[in-house]
This record gives C-alpha cells, sequence and structure tokens, in this order.
C-alpha cells in the first residue's frame, strides 16, 4: 500500500517584530488618550474606564515574548492600533501568495524536489485575505505546478487537518506529491485595543511537502503512520467577520468582526479533549504515550501546552518533549504546531515517534503521528 511521507518543510518569518514592552506601550498610549478624551462620560458612569495592560501579566498568563508581524507601525501607532498593509492591483502577487511561495520553496529544496515534481496545493489557514479566486490556485501558478490547488479554513488546526487531506490524495492516488502550505496573517484579525487578548497573536507561513513513501530516499523525511481529527461546536473562539456583513448594517464596526474568546474557558475545555485525542490516537496505533520522543504542539499558551503534555505523559514534559516557539511567535494559530515541528527536528533519530498536534477554533483538534525515517 502506498504510505504518505513528510519530506520537507518551509517557514516565512516575516522580518519585522513587536515585544511585549513595545506593544503595551502603544496599547497604554491608546487607553490613557481614551479615558482624557471620555473623562465626562467615565465620571458620569456612562463609560467605563480602559485599564491598562501589563508585559510582566503577558509573559506569565500567556509564555509569549515577542511577534513577528508583517507591518509594525501600523500596530503601533496608538491612532490606528491595526497594521497597515496596502491593497496591491489585481496584477500582483497578493501577500499571502508571496509568503506561501517563500515558505513552498524552502521545503521542495529541503525535499530536494522541484515544482514538476509536485502536482498539487492546498492553502489551509485561519483567514484567507479574498473570497476567490483561490489563493491556492495564485500560489500553483506562482510556483508553474501542473495540477490542482484549493483553500481550506479550520482556524488554528487548519495545516492538520490539510496534512490529512495531502495524506488522503497521496495514499489513494489522486496526487504524487501535495504542498500544504499556512500563510497565517492573524494580525490582520486581531484587535489590538482588547487588553484581554492584544497580545496573543503573530505572522508567520509553513509549508510543508507530502510525497508518496516509495517516491522518497530512505532515512529521508518522516513517515506519516496516522492523522486523527476531532471537532465539537462552540462559540468560545469566533469571529463573525463575513460577506454578510454588509447585508446587516447594525452590525458593522462592532468588536465581534475580528478575534474574541473566552480565554479561560478555552483553556479549561480545550486542554482535556487535546490529551485524550493523543492518547486514544496513539492506543489506536498501538504506541503507548511512553513512545514519543516529542509533541509539537499547537502554540497558543504556554501554559496549556505545559498542561497538555503532563496529561498525555503522566507527568511534566521536558522541553526537548514538548518545544516552545511562541515565546518568538506567539500564537500564529494553524502554522505554530509546524513552526515546532520545522525547527525542532534535526536532533532526532530513526524510528523516533513524534506527534504533531493543533487545537483552536470549532473546536477542532488534529492530530498526526508521525516517524523518522
Ligand atoms: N494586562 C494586565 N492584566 C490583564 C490583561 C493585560 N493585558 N488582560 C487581563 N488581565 C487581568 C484580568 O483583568 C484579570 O484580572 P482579575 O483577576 O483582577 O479579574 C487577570 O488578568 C486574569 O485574566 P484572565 O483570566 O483573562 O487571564 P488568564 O490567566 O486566563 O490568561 C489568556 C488569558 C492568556 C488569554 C489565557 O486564558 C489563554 O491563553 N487561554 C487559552 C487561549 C487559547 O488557546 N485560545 C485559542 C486561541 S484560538 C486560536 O489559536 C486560533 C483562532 C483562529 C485564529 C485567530 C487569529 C486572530
Amino acid at each position: 500500500m502506498i504510505k504518505a511521507v513528510i519530506s520537507g518543510t518551509g517557514l516565512y518569518t516575516p522580518p519585522a517584530f513587536i515585544d511585549n514592552e513595545e506593544l503595551v506601550q502603544a496599547f497604554n498610549a491608546y487607553v490613557e488618550r481614551f479615558n482624557q478624551d471620555h473623562a465626562g462620560e467615565i465620571e458620569r458612569g456612562e463609560c467605563e474606564a480602559l485599564l491598562p495592560s501589563a508585559p510582566d501579566f503577558i509573559e506569565k498568563a500567556s509564555g509569549i515574548k515577542r511577534r513577528h508581524v508583517i507591518d509594525k507601525d501600523g500596530i503601533l501607532d496608538p491612532e490606528r492600533m491595526c497594521p497597515r498593509i496596502p491593497e496591491r492591483s489585481n496584477d500582483e502577487p497578493s501577500v499571502q501568495c508571496d509568503m506561501s511561495v517563500v515558505a513552498a520553496r524552502q521545503a521542495l529544496e529541503q525535499a530536494g524536489r522541484s515544482t514538476d515534481d509536485v502536482d498539487a496545493v492546498i492553502v489551509a489557514c485561519s483567514n484567507l485575505q479574498r473570497a476567490y479566486p483561490a489563493v491556492s490556485i495564485e500560489v500553483q501558478a506562482a510556483l508553474g505546478i501542473d495540477g490542482f490547488a484549493y483553500d481550506m479554513n479550520v482556524a488554528c488546526s487548519s495545516a492538520t487537518f490539510g496534512l490529512q487531506a495531502a495524506v488522503n490524495a497521496v495514499e489513494n492516488g489522486t496526487a504524487n506529491a501535495v504542498l500544504v502550505i499556512s500563510p497565517e496573517i492573524c494580525s490582520g484579525h486581531l484587535n489590538f485595543r482588547d487588553r484581554d487578548s492584544h497580545f496573543i497573536f503573530g505572522d508567520a507561513c509553513t509549508a510543508i511537502l507530502v510525497e508518496r513513501s516509495d517516491r522518497v530516499a530512505d532515512g529521508q523525511g518522516f513517515d506519516i503512520l496516522g492523522t486523527r481529527l476531532k471537532t465539537q461546536f462552540s462559540n468560545n473562539i469566533r469571529n463573525n467577520f463575513g460577506f454578510l456583513n454588509r447585508a446587516a448594517e447594525e452590525g458593522i464596526g462592532q468588536p465581534d468582526k475580528l478575534f474574541i474568546q473566552q480565554g479561560r474557558k478555552v483553556f479549561k475545555e480545550v486542554s482535556p479533549l487535546v490529551a485524550e485525542t493523543i492518547q486514544g490516537h496513539l492506543a489506536a496505533l498501538e504506541l503507548a504515550p511512553g513512545d514519543l520522543r516529542r509533541m509539537w504542539l499547537h502554540q497558543a499558551n504556554l501554559n496549556m501546552n505545559q498542561l497538555i503534555a503532563r496529561r498525555v505523559l503522566g507527568r511534566d514534559a521536558t522541553i526537548e518533549e514538548a518545544p516552545v516557539i511562541l515565546d518568538e511567535y506567539a500564537n500564529t494559530s494553524s502554522a505554530g504546531s509546524i513552526i515546532a515541528f520545522h525547527l525542532h527536528r534535526d536532533d532526532l533519530d530513526s524510528g523516533d515517534l513524534g506527534v504533531i498536534c493543533s487545537f483552536g477554533a470549532g473546536y477542532s483538534i488534529g492530530s498526526v503521528v508521525i516517524r523518522k525515517r
């Protein structure tokens, strides 16, 4: 039977980054101005004074120290607090296409492949910059790939769900090699005026090349032993931005057209679900948690990852067992677990087992168990 292999990965990191101190300085300047401008209403009890943010809180509550972003100046401008990413003409490549091409070329280079070897592109991410034509088809054209492409969105689990789609395509013979690309511009849909969440996200793009095992040299890449997906509806992470917004004038400008969450509830509800999903997936593959050398977990919150790893292993995980990239990248939605895999796998030996696991809005969870070839 044809099996699927991860033969290469790539990562595009925007050069600009914002540390917690800079972010909080801009946020607090906005808060100060807001409270001054609304002093009368606040005094009459018609409006609540805004509270300042704090770098210490951010690091302690989340583990995040900084985040890479496409545009820094617009986010740090207290008058704007939103990245400035100018529109491009239809004749220019879109921003998500540009990011995707860089990450994809890196994945191909790592696998020793050219675009001629690829016959499918899946762009899988939390937010697509337009309705159509599909960004994936634009990326396919930019890379000169003969085949097919489509976009998909399962929020933070987009990349792992995309991986399962790629595995299915390779194993049923629809494609020989599939690129799964996740261009995440989280700064575009983060409310930088919201104290509870203004620090959470960053931007990045990952790419994964999935190929038929019989085309990949022994000792190269990772066998995909299995994928398991799980979804369970929840409103606790939500974004109501969509094409019907213009048909409902009452909602225009409301904060729910950006990312909103009940962070505490997400933490409490998702952590056990993730641990159960990984344990159940391992058991179905006749593996035990103790067989895992590494867990490349979704990178949303450090405390959450430590809890999940503890539940899976029955003890605290070492930093080698559950590597962290959110200190540097923050939450990059579906790209997070793939960045962790991309940056923390070279020390693995042939036969070592690991799990890539995403979790987030939906709720959605994707578990991919792999073995170093
Ligand atoms: N500065 C200082 N203090 C603050 C701040 C701040 N910025 N924010 C809150 N506080 C205060 C609160 O007022 C509260 O004070 P008090 O105790 O006096 O009431 C105290 O800090 C504690 O507040 P919280 O209970 O809110 O803080 P938590 O300890 O729960 O930490 C977190 C908040 C970090 C948000 C945490 O709950 C968390 O990370 N939860 C998990 C979240 C998660 O995993 N979410 C998934 C994200 S969704 C996803 O990954 C992809 C979605 C699709 C992509 C969207 C891209 C934009």
